[in-house]
């Protein structure tokens, strides 16, 4: 069966500064990544024409560019969103803890709507370049992904990558979109 043109799915990338969204855009998309810089709302989006089943989904993704927190201009990025990947550094435990602020702003700004989430630990090429004990482990953000998932029926899974030698990048927004399709009843 031929493929089907048609569907848009906008998914955001949403955590602290510095911890890999813009890279980890530019890894999954290779060659074609390209940046459309919004000045008004602070945001960069590209797309990428992905094959899934009889379908070739057109996957915009958002990405905050500069300052993270300025939340006026928040409405505009969320809006419509289908899907997010909340980002922490597995580096960097404040940013495992501000995961928390990022689903509510979410949330609030997407229309209240419990949309799929992937929980996303990066870095983890670094793994084992600073002590473990500083480190985020990977069964304590399995264990949060579940709390996430058990509180309001919210979906988050937890998958580690690294936006710099591009391990699970591929995999993660393929798990994205999957969540999408799932929640959408395709
Ligand atoms: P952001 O878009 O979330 O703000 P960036 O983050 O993608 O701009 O990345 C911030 C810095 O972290 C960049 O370093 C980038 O190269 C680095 N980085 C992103 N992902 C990884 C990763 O998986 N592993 C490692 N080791 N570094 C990563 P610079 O020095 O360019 O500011
Ligand atoms: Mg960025």
């Amino acid at each position: 069966m031929p493929m089907q043109p048609g569907r848009i799915f906008k998914v955001v990338l949403i955590g602290d500064g510095a911890v890999g969204k813009t890279s980890l855009r530019r890894n999954y998309l290779g060659k074609s990544f390209r940046e459309n810089y919004l000045m008004t709302i602070g945001a960069d989006f590209s797309v990428k024409q992905v094959p899934y089943e009889d379908y070739i989904v057109s996957l915009q993704i958002w990405d905050l560019a500069g300052q993270p927190r300025f939340s006026e201009v928040r409405g505009a990025y969320y809006a419509n969103s289908y899907g997010a990947m909340v980002v922490f550094d597995v580096t960097r435990p404040n940013t495992f803890t501000n995961i928390d602020y990022w689903i509510n702003e979410m949330i609030k700004y997407n229309d209240n709507k419990l949309i799929p989430i992937l929980m996303v630990g990066n870095k983890t090429d670094l793994r084992g370049t600073t002590p473990d004990e500083v480190q985020v482990d990977k069964t304590s953000a399995m264990t949060y992904a579940q709390v996430l998932s058990e509180w309001g029926g919210l979906k988050v899974d937890y998958i580690e990558t690294s936006a710099k030698s591009g391990q699970n990048v591929n995999s993660a927004f393929e798990r994205l979109i999957d969540k999408i399709y799932y929640q959408m009843g395709l």
